[in-house]
């Protein structure tokens, strides 16, 4: 604790809605603009946490709405509880992969991100804020969980008045109860990824003719893009759609998904498609990756990366293990055997592959929400992603769409689709998930429209690292015709609740490999809604969004 005179105790009242989701407090703007709401939760965090005194802190954010003033806040709450450093990125901002690499790269004692992700921002939108540990790897959940128990408690909370900060200055500026250095993350950022990928052979493509184009929504990749694409890699300054960040992302809803990023998918059906599109959102960790008439599926995506990675300087001598969400499809799986490396099912939420990464276990990960990363990094990585695959389609001098078809024709096709069903009343969509629980029992063996259902669970995970339990993470439904069934409930909203329901359907490589996706998931999507009994509970007679 900080005692010099700048410093004092403030009164206040606690919240009882401060509970993390699936990364961190998402919250709309006008929640988190009500008096000491931010200033609460931080000292939640802080009392939680305890940071050794003059350690040093990674604070920054996507850029949107509240993040730039949220910074002062902090520091004057992280200057009362001893911290000594605050190190940031020009204006505040740092995508979120990047701020994952800071924390690990100056071993500081941990991060405070300020984003709501792919959530829409502008006043009217959404804001977040997450704790990272010093291993640049979201706190887990009893950390979160503390987190919050300690926020049910707070009645007062101690901050320094600190002079103006020079944001926009980069250098290490003193303001008495604390030094602030303000980075230059890009350069940061894109020095690490010259580590991984072969920028000389990226570079070579791009002379050839081959274009990329990558839109960065108005969020925060675009001064990252235009350092590596632009300045190391030679491509046009057009080649980075969208670059300036934008509070409010320009209107844009920063989610890189074939619904919100609909113009780049007619771009890659045009005729004149770049080589390689793609997209990131709002705090730069998801991916979307199209080229020439095609888009990746995300679970697509990380078997891919794995079949080919020992092709990339980064991944030479392969990777020890790979995992993926619970609900992401089982091609990953395929790929991992073949190689004979181990493959975890963890339940959505990056932070469950953190423990795995740190402890050597596996080497790449990736989820159906468009993420994917390395052991680069402890948070996804939608910059790196996008690079893997420009790296790839210029050591394979093969065309985007080939790559991937050439894939399934070797591991057969698992067809897959995210519905998503959006209610006001969140209470119904529990009380769905929950007959849903209550029926597993009498699921296997029971007719389903032409199948029957072999297995039913809810999935249960034990961390192979530390032993940490976590229950209820998803309702899994298998079919005895090879198709996969997952329903559960997001945990990123910040009204309502929305039901995901997972489809997935594995042909093999000498079957149907080049059906539309709603036509191949048709079948089970119907199964699907009669087993939830979704139109009873939700009123719903379709999703959505199909993703
Ligand atoms: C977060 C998590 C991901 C998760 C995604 C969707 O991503 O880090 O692991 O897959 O949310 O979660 P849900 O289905 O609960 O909405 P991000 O990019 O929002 O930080």
């Amino acid at each position: 604790m900080s005692d010099t005179a700048n410093c004092r105790e403030i009164q206040c009242e606690p919240y009882s809605d401060q509970q993390p989701g699936t990364a961190g407090l998402r919250k709309k703007v006008k929640v988190f603009r009500q008096p000491h709401y931010l200033e609460s939760f931080l000292e939640a965090i802080f009392r939680t946490v305890k940071i050794a005194p003059g350690s040093a802190l990674v604070v920054g954010g996507d850029g949107r709405y509240m993040n730039r003033e949220s910074i002062p806040v902090i520091a004057g709450l992280a200057a009362a509880h001893g911290v000594g450093r605050i190190i940031t990125g020009l204006d505040g901002r740092l995508s979120t992969p990047a701020a994952s690499h800071l924390i690990r790269d100056r071993q500081a004692a941990g991060g405070l991100l300020l984003t709501a992700s792919h959530n829409p921002g502008g006043p009217d939108g959404d804001f977040g804020l997450k704790f990272n540990t010093a291993t640049g790897g979201q706190a887990p959940e009893a950390t979160a969980e503390a987190i919050y128990a300690a926020s049910q408690s707070i009645t007062s909370y101690r901050l320094c008045d600190l002079p103006e900060l020079p944001l926009s200055a980069l250098g290490e500026h003193d303001l008495g109860d604390i030094l602030l250095e303000v980075v230059d993350s890009a350069a940061g950022y894109a020095a690490l990824m010259e580590t991984l990928f072969d920028f000389d052979r990226m570079a070579d493509w791009l002379r050839q003719g081959n274009e990329v184009a990558f839109d960065a929504l108005h969020a925060v990749t675009g001064p990252y893009a235009r350092e590596i694409f632009c300045r190391r890699l030679g491509a046009a300054e057009t080649a980075v759609l969208n670059a300036e960040p934008l509070p409010d992302f320009g209107g844009f809803h920063p989610d890189p998904n074939p619904v919100d990023c609909a113009h780049l998918v007619e771009l890659s059906r045009s005729p004149n498609s770049p080589a390689l599109v793609a997209a990131s959102d709002g705090d730069g960790d998801r991916n979307m990756i199209l080229g020439p008439g095609m888009m990746v599926s995300p679970c697509d995506s990380i078997a891919v990366m794995l079949h080919h990675a020992d092709k990339l300087p980064g991944y030479r001598d392969g990777v020890p293990g790979v995992a993926r969400s619970m609900p992401t499809s089982r091609a990953v799986d395929m790929v991992a055997e073949a190689l004979g490396i181990p493959c975890f099912e963890t339940p959505t939420g990056w932070r469950f592959f953190c423990n795995l990464l740190e402890a050597g276990r596996i080497g790449l990960c990736g989820e159906e929400s468009f993420g994917t990363g390395s052991s680069h990094t402890r948070e996804k990585d939608g910059l790196w992603a996008v690079l893997f695959w420009m790296n790839l389609l210029a050591e394979l001098r093969m065309g985007l769409d080939d790559v991937v078809r050439d894939h399934w024709r070797r591991y057969g096709r698992h067809y897959y689709q995210r519905q998503d069903f959006y209610i006001e009343d969140a209470d119904r969509a529990r009380a769905l998930v929950e007959a849903l629980r209550a029926g597993l029992p009498g699921l296997p063996g029971r007719q389903l429209d032409g199948t029957s259902i072999t297995a039913a669970d809810d999935f249960h995970y034990r961390d192979p690292v530390d032993g940490s339990e976590s229950a209820n993470q998803g309702i899994r439904v298998e079919l005895a015709d090879g198709g996969r069934i997952v329903y559960r409930l997001s945990g990123t909203g910040t009204t309502g609740a929305t039901l995901r329901v997972y489809l997935e359907q594995y042909t093999p490589a000498d079957g149907q490999l080049e059906q539309q996706v709603a036509t191949a998931l048709a079948p089970l999507a119907s199964r699907a809604a009669e087993l939830g009994q979704i139109e009873e509970f939700t009123g719903l007679k379709a999703p959505t969004a199909s993703i």
